[in-house]
C-alpha cells in the first residue's frame, strides 16, 4: 500500500519537509479553511497540488470533502448543495486528485469523551467512556427519551457521575464531544462560537423523524447525483464508517457493521461508489469482525485507514498500539497488499507522546505518535510482501 499522512495545511505544526524525512508518499487534506457546502475552486486545488509536489510527494486523497448537514437530512438546501459538491468533484477530476473520502454521520462525527487518557508509559491517548457519554446525552443535551435508550447498570453509573460532577468537568465534556473533536474537521460546531450546546441541539432537531431507512434514502439520492460525474473524472468516493458504530444521541448512523456495508455497496452499485476501510471506526464496535469485511469489501475498498481499538467488557474502548487491539493490522495489511499494493494508506490516531502536546497538534494527530505507528505498519507491509514473494501466502 502506499503510505499516506494527513496534513491539516499550512497551520499544522507537522510541516511538509519533516513527511518527506519519514518516508510519507501521498498527501491527504483538505482545502480545510473553505466553508462546509462551498464549492473547492480548480486554482486553489492546484496551487495546493503543486505546492505538495514541489516536497515530493503527491496528492491524490481528499479528506474530507464535507457533506453538509442539508443533504443528510434533505432540506430545501439539498440540490443546490449537491450541485456545488458536483463541481467541487468536478475540480478535483481535473486537478487529477481523485480518491475522495467523506462520510456521512448525522450532525457529529467521531465521537470520544478523554482526547489525554493517559497510558501507563506516560503518553496519552484517546478513550470513549460510555458513562460520561450517557451524562452527555441525558443532562447536558437533556434529549427526550435519552434514558430509555442507556442499560439500568449505566444509569446507575451516569447518575453517581451527576452526584459528583464539577462545572469544570461538565464544560470540558461539551467542549471534548462537540468543539474540539469536530472543528478540525469542518464540523458544526467550531473554537470559538457561543454557546455550542444550543448550536448543537438545533442540529439534532434537524433530525427529528429520519429514520434509519430515511437516511439511507437520502445517502442514495446524493449518491446517484454525484455518480455521473466520478463515471466521467474517475473519481473514487470512499465512505468512512461511523466512529463509533453505533447510534448515538438519538441520530440514525448507517455505516455500522457488515449488513450497511453491503446494502451502500449494492443500493449504489457503480464501481466508484467505494469505501475507506476505517479499520479503527470498525475495531471499536464489539460485533464487527476486521479480518472478515476485509476480506469481504476488499474489491470495493479504495482508502485504508489503519489503527486498531480495544473494546472493554463495559463498552468504553480506547486505541490500542497499532501492533495490537482488535483489529488484526497484519492480517489486514496481508488482505489490502495482495490486492492492490497501489491502495493509499493511512495510520490513524497515533498516541501523543515525546512533547507532541504542547504543540497543538489537533486530538490523535500527532506527529510522533504517528511517526511511530507507520513505522509499524511499514514493517508489515515489509514482511508480508516477502510473503508474497516467497509464495507463501
Ligand atoms: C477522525 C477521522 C474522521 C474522518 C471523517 C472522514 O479522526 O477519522 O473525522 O476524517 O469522518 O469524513
Amino acid at each position: 500500500m502506499l503510505k499516506t499522512w494527513r496534513w491539516f495545511g499550512h497551520g499544522d505544526p507537522g510541516t511538509l519537509p519533516m513527511l518527506r524525512q519519514i518516508g510519507v508518499e501521498v498527501i491527504v487534506t483538505a482545502l480545510h479553511d473553505i466553508p462546509n457546502g462551498q464549492v473547492w475552486p480548480l486554482e486553489r486545488i492546484e496551487a495546493l497540488k503543486k505546492e505538495i509536489e514541489s516536497y515530493g510527494m503527491r496528492w491524490s486523497v481528499a479528506e474530507s470533502l464535507p457533506v453538509s448537514e442539508a443533504i443528510k437530512y434533505a432540506g430545501p438546501e439539498r440540490d443546490a448543495l449537491i450541485e456545488n459538491y458536483r463541481i467541487s468533484l468536478a475540480n478535483m477530476g481535473k486537478a487529477g486528485v481523485r480518491t475522495i473520502c467523506y462520510n456521512f454521520m448525522p450532525v457529529i462525527d467521531w465521537i470520544r469523551t478523554d482526547l489525554e487518557y493517559p497510558c501507563p508509559d506516560g503518553a496519552t491517548t484517546l478513550f470513549f467512556d460510555k458513562v460520561k457519554f450517557a451524562y452527555f446525552d441525558i443532562f447536558i443535551i437533556g434529549r427526550e427519551g435519552a434514558r430509555e435508550r442507556w442499560d439500568a447498570e449505566t444509569l446507575a453509573k451516569v447518575d453517581a457521575l451527576a452526584a459528583k460532577i464539577s462545572q469544570d468537568e461538565i464544560d470540558k465534556l461539551v467542549y471534548t464531544i462537540i468543539v474540539k473533536t469536530q472543528g478540525f474537521i469542518n464540523g458544526n460546531v467550531k473554537e470559538g462560537d457561543i454557546d455550542p450546546v444550543g448550536i448543537f441541539r438545533k442540529l439534532l432537531g434537524q433530525y427529528d423523524g429520519i429514520s434509519k431507512s430515511g437516511l439511507r434514502a437520502n445517502l442514495k439520492y446524493f449518491l446517484e447525483a454525484i455518480m455521473p460525474v466520478c463515471d466521467e473524472y474517475g473519481i473514487d468516493m470512499c465512505i468512512h464508517p461511523d466512529d463509533p458504530p453505533m447510534q448515538v444521541l438519538g441520530l440514525p448512523r448507517i455505516v455500522t457493521d457488515a449488513d450497511d456495508i453491503r446494502w451502500l455497496l449494492n443500493a449504489v452499485p457503480d464501481p466508484h461508489n467505494a469505501l475507506t476501510f476505517c479499520a479503527g471506526s470498525l475495531s471499536s464496535g464489539a460485533h464487527n469482525d476486521c479480518v472478515a469485511m476485509a476480506r469481504e469489501f476488499a474489491s470495493r475498498t479504495r482508502f485504508v485507514h489503519l489503527r486498531s481499538c480495544e473494546v472493554f467488557p463495559d463498552g468504553n474502548f480506547t486505541e490500542a498500539p497499532h501492533t495490537a487491539g482488535r483489529a488484526n493490522l497484519v492480517e489486514l495489511v496481508r488482505i489490502f497488499e495482495r490486492r492492490n499494493p497501489s491502495l493509499p494508506m493511512r495510520v490513524d490516531h497515533g498516541r501523543m507522546m515525546l512533547g507532541d502536546e504542547s504543540k497543538g497538534y489537533n486530538p490523535g494527530y500527532g506527529f510522533h505518535g504517528r511517526m511511530l505507528a507507520l513505522g509499524q505498519v511499514e514493517g508489515m507491509m515489509a514482511a508480508v510482501r516477502d510473503e508474497i514473494k516467497q509464495g507463501l501466502i
